[in-house]
């Protein structure tokens, strides 16, 4: 038996938690009053899934009066986009019994968000994960093809949100992912990968106890047999394709919350399916540059509007390591860094 190996008798349902039937509210339709309460009894909660306008929130997370309850917005947030990861204070029934509605009242500051790549003219806000502090880039060896691009794109994404990257190389049985991997060498970037039929699944778990880890991927990476090895509770559908519709069996739109329970701890997965990409579209220089901490500290001495591109005239960092200032990675560094600068100079275009 391989690591990955799937039956595909299993025809389980994917695991949902926003799939519980919902009954409307009956006061739903109730004109509101004009004063609206301060919602001081309003109970923190943690966002796991939406589904058409349905949330299923976590309240008392970790402690004895652990529960979801399904919540609705109120109608004060209808313009702002509650999404997976979100911590919001909800009020009205908070029991979590069949058929009751809680209401989200407010959406706590958020410490990290990441954005579905948007094109210009689109006016509506494309959050998807709010408060991920780690990203997990999963990346075949082979079938697909690992494409540098991809993962520097994520890279950008994920230093310009303030969330650390984790990169995991699947498939390779397939082919040896060190030449793909050299290119990353310069990046204080944790890698897991298999070896041959081997997936270091404890060490993978071990990394992401008491983090919120959004797993992002091209689709055929491997993405879900991955998380079905990490959370077995979660059934996510892999890519048996319908060779006749090209479609997957299960096809499922949304991002949704997972628990990972170790000994050790827990911590939770956040899987995104049918996220190519994270925009781009106002990505500051400046948040790159400080993923490369010895590097950010040449760069003070960079002329003022320095690109910090390899034809940027009098760049400290280009100089420093000319000079070999910056020791045997120096280089590999920069050439990193100047890669993910190229990225983002790109634009939100690809
Ligand atoms: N050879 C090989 N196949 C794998 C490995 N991991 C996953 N697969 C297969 O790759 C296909 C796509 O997997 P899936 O998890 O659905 O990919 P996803 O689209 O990224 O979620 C499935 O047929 C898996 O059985 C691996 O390490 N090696
Ligand atoms: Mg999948
Ligand atoms: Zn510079």
């Amino acid at each position: 038996m391989t690591w990955w190996a799937t039956d595909d008798e299993d025809d389980e349902p994917e695991y949902d938690e926003s799939s519980v039937r919902v009954r409307p509210n009956p006061k739903g339709n109730k004109p509101r009053t004009k004063t609206r309460p301060e919602h001081e009894d309003a109970l923190t909660g943690r966002i796991l899934s939406v589904d058409r306008g349905r949330y299923t929130v976590m309240l008392g997370e970790n402690t004895p009066d652990e529960h979801r309850v399904t919540a609705a917005r109120a109608s004060e947030l209808r313009k702002h986009a509650v999404v997976t990861g979100d911590r919001v204070d909800i009020v009205g029934d908070t029991t979590g019994a069949d058929g009751s509605l809680a209401r989200i009242v407010r959406i706590v500051p958020r410490t990290t968000l990441l954005r579905r790549s948007a094109d210009d003219t689109d006016a509506v806000e494309r959050v998807i994960v709010a408060n991920a502090d780690q990203m997990l880039i999963v990346v075949a060896a082979a079938n697909p093809e690992p494409r540098i691009r991809l993962v520097d794109r994520y890279l950008v994404a994920a230093y310009d949100a303030g969330v650390s990257p984790i990169l995991c190389i699947t498939k390779t049985d397939l082919a040896d992912p060190a030449e793909f991997l050299s290119n990353f060498a310069g990046l204080d970037l944790p890698v897991f990968r298999s070896r041959e039929d081997h997936m270091p699944l404890a060490e993978i778990s071990a990394a992401l106890i008491a983090h919120d880890t959004v797993f992002v991927g091209h689709s055929g990476v491997g993405k879900s047999t991955l998380v079905n090895a990490l959370v077995p509770a979660a059934h996510r559908a892999v890519g048996v394709v319908n060779t006749v519709t090209g479609r997957g069996r299960h096809t499922s739109s949304s991002t949704i919350s997972l628990r990972l329970e170790t000994d050790a701890g827990r911590g939770w997965v956040i899987d995104t399916p049918g996220v190519r990409s994270f925009g781009l579209g106002h990505i500051n220089t400046d948040n790159i540059l400080k993923a490369f901490t010895d590097l950010a500290t040449v760069a003070e001495n960079c002329p003022r509007g320095c690109t910090h591109l390899p034809d940027s005239p009098d760049c400290a960092m280009n100089e420093a390591v000319a000079r070999g200032d910056l020791g045997p990675t120096g280089k590999a560094r920069l050439d990193s860094l100047q890669r993910l600068l190229t990225t983002f100079a790109a634009g939100p275009t690809y």
